[in-house]
């Protein structure tokens, strides 16, 4: 399985992330990817190459033409404002409230297209974001192009991103991305299957409407955990994607059992769906050391996971997305390829 990676992803590294009240270095660090490199190369999945130019038209498609205007001009209009630290988004459109009329000052805006103060832009982010989109976009043109799988090791991760919303360390949504490109490519129905410990809002949100692109998630119940406010199990679908979202909520201190079964599940759906083609956001935060998560999988069990993806049968696209025990990264995530390739 090739895996697609760019050095670029070093270009977003901001110094903040606000945790538990106090600024702490983000847990969606750079080093994520050295860890998940090394291990490839430990375990002998040496085809590891750096993505084609990024191709802007379907990420235009994919977005909102003001919220990417906004990530490109951000970190700009925030200098020229006179603010001295990195973008932190401070205030927004909540209930009752304008979510529909863009400010023009730069705080304003920052908010207007957050939905959460955790993740900072800075300097080198929309580079980054870039890099990522491109690094999803070159693995699955090589899953189209008759191969089982491939690895899109994208960072920053994309998951939490709506078409106009950044946030949950994520700014383009790059397995949306890839699950259009593979429609765009003539495949009739695609699924993606999300095993993230966080729920997987950014992806739902672009697809709910829609009955060609079928969503599933594990992750940690919206009551206890970010996103907090999507992920219910009664969120199945509006008009034309009606019943081509499935969420599998789970309670905290879930360990294998209840998740195998949950996975079991979703790809049960993704069957009966009739999906063509998988695009499986990669995320091992679901591990039992993640520090800001609550199920309890341990390493052996993301080998297991893999086999039962790989049981689908499916041309398959990996996008990587959370995972912060960064020592375990490597072996987690490597492991689900691995077992799928078994
Ligand atoms: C891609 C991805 O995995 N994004 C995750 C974003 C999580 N952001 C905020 C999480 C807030 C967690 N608070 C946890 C308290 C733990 N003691
Ligand atoms: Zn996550």
């Amino acid at each position: 399985m090739r895996t697609i990676c760019s050095e670029d992803h070093r270009l977003h590294f901001p110094q903040a992330e606000l945790h538990a009240g106090q600024f702490v270095t983000p847990f969606e660090r750079p080093s994520r990817v050295e860890y998940i490199l090394a291990r490839l190369r430990e375990r002998g999945l040496n085809d590891i190459a750096a993505p084609d130019p990024v191709a802007m038209a379907p990420i235009r498609a994919l977005c909102r033409p003001d919220y990417l205007a906004f990530l490109e001009h951000a970190w700009d209009e925030w200098k020229r404002a006179g603010c001295a630290g990195e973008i932190i988004p401070a205030s927004f459109p909540a209930r009752r409230m304008n979510a529909d009329r863009a400010p023009t000052n730069i705080d304003g805006k920052v908010g207007f297209y957050a939905l959460a103060a955790e993740t900072a832009i800075t300097a080198g982010t929309w580079a980054a974001a870039l890099s990522s989109a491109a690094v999803a976009q070159t693995a699955q043109r090589i899953v189209a192009g008759g191969a089982r799988a491939a690895f899109a090791l994208c960072r920053p991760p994309g998951h939490h991103a709506t078409a106009d919303m950044f946030g949950g360390y994520c700014f383009i949504n790059n397995a949306a991305l890839a699950a259009e490109a593979f429609r765009a490519d003539g495949v009739a129905r695609v699924a993606v299957l999300d095993i993230d410990f966080h729920h997987g809002n950014g992806t739902q949100d672009i697809f709910y409407r829609r009955g060609d692109v079928f969503f599933a998630s594990i992750h940690g119940a919206p009551e206890h955990a970010f996103p907090y406010y999507l992920g219910y199990s009664d969120e199945t679908g509006e008009g034309p994607g009606e019943g081509a979202n499935l969420n599998l909520p789970l309670p905290p201190g879930a360990g294998y059992g209840p998740w195998a079964e949950a996975l079991d599940a979703a790809l049960a759906r993704i069957r009966a769906f009739g999906a063509e083609a998988l695009v499986v956001s990669l995320g091992v935060d679901a591990y039992k050391d993640d520090p800001i998560s609550f199920f309890t999988l341990d390493s052996p069990d993301f080998l297991d996971a893999g086999r039962r993806i790989g049981r689908l049968g499916l041309p398959t696209l990996f996008c990587m997305e959370g995972g912060y025990a960064i020592e375990a990264i490597g072996v987690n995530a490597v492991n689900v390829l691995e077992g799928f390739l078994d």
